[in-house]
């Protein structure tokens, strides 16, 4: 269950596939356009919006391209959580809105020995990223203190019901109670580990197994 992503209305564009068993891999960054201005730098748990091309480095072959494919919107993902590959949670860390890195991963953090589709066997890919926007991730310190009204460290039901209300009116949904009242008893019911009827920071925060 991801009650909180849910919302968020996320393009998963990557199946996580386990790679080789070789040590350490690395991915290689080069950093091919930085913005003048940097507010904030990516972090785990952010939500990532980006533009990128995907190559075979064998013979340079582009086999994506989030410009000229399906609707040519960027996409969002968020970062350190396995939701896209290995190597893009190690390689876009530390990233600034505006910027554009170039990214070389070896096999074992992108498809492995196996492939995928487009992709054959033991594949090293490299990628042209821009990064367009940061946001706060669904389990992110700032949303938890954004959700957490009156400051106490702890989100009562009505403070959910309130964010959850927020998030459908910014994404254009009309707020509905009993769908709300659903939802809420929903998230309670997989967040509240200890049952007081509250989900504590550490509750909110702590990355489940699901996710
Ligand atoms: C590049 O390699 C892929 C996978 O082996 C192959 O499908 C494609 O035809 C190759 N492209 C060129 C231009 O050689
Ligand atoms: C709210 O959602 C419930 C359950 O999905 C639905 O039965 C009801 O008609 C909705 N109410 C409004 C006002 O849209
Ligand atoms: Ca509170
Ligand atoms: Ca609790």
């Amino acid at each position: 269950m991801m009650p909180f992503s849910t919302l968020l209305i996320l393009s998963v564009i990557f199946v996580f596939v386990t790679g080789g068993k070789l040590p350490d891999p690395e991915v290689k960054i080069e950093v091919m356009h930085k913005p003048l201005t940097c507010q904030r730098k990516s972090k785990h748990g952010d939500m990532l919006l980006v533009h990128y091309e995907g190559f075979l480095e064998s013979n340079g072959t582009m086999f994506f391209s989030s410009r000229t494919s399906g609707d040519k919107n960027p996409v969002w993902f968020t970062l350190g959580t396995q939701e896209v590959l290995r190597g893009w949670d190690k390689g876009l860390q530390g990233m600034c809105a505006g910027e554009r890195r170039k990214l070389t991963v070896p096999p074992s953090l992108a498809y492995g020995k196996e492939g995928k589709g487009k992709i054959p066997p033991s594949s090293t890919l490299i990628f042209d990223i821009e990064l367009m926007e940061i946001r706060n991730g669904p389990r992110s310190h700032e949303t938890f203190r954004d959700m957490d009204l009156n400051d106490d460290w702890k989100l009562s039901k009505q403070e959910v019901k309130e964010y959850l209300k927020k998030e459908f009116e910014k994404h254009g949904y009309a707020p509905n109670d009993t769908e709300n009242q659903v939802m809420v008893d929903d998230i309670f019911k997989n967040e509240d580990e200890d049952e007081d009827g509250f989900i504590s920071a550490r509750e909110f925060t702590y990355i489940h197994d699901e996710l």
